[in-house]
């Protein structure tokens, strides 16, 4: 008969606390960077951000909100993993500002995720020297500064 009460307290406590969700997911860091080369493939992780959250039972789903110019990017809801989603590109934009939202179901809270694009050699050379032209030049090397004065002086 003595042990039966105090069963029944200990079980009302656990489930008491084991319920409440009443604190906001929250992140460590207000910002967070990270770097991906212009020529990654699609799915690659870039970087994974994970908010924290004093009730235990939270669970927290992630989002991109906002910033993600083109689909460029996703983040995996369960896990907070940002991957590459759409073709990246250095020349056309070199650099995104994603919000990132953490929400419990109830309460939610923002950080941001600057992502660089880092440049990769992924175009030919826009205007290749002929190679009659680099001889010259290589030629004139030692003539150079010579003909430069004549220039000169004929203009003056
Ligand atoms: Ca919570
Ligand atoms: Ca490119
Ligand atoms: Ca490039």
């Amino acid at each position: 008969m003595n042990s039966s009460p105090l069963k029944i307290v200990t079980k009302f406590i656990r489930i008491g606390i084991a319920d409440k969700n009443d604190n906001p997911p929250y992140f460590d860091k207000a910002l967070y960077e990270a770097e991906v080369d212009e020529n990654e493939d699609i799915q690659h992780t870039v970087l994974t951000v994970t908010a924290k959250d004093h009730d235990e039972s939270s669970r927290i789903r992630y989002e991109i909100t906002s910033g993600n110019i083109g689909g460029a990017f996703a983040v995996k809801n369960m896990t907070g993993a940002i991957y590459v989603a759409g073709a990246l590109d250095y020349e056309t934009r070199k650099r995104y500002e994603l919000r990132l939202a953490a929400s419990d179901n109830l309460k939610e809270n923002y950080t941001t995720v600057v992502i660089h694009v880092k440049d990769v050699n992924d175009n030919p050379p826009v205007f290749e020297r002929p190679t009659y032209r680099t001889q010259i030049t290589e030629e004139d090397d030692r003539n150079l500064p010579k003909s430069v004065l004549r220039a000169s002086v004929l203009r003056a």
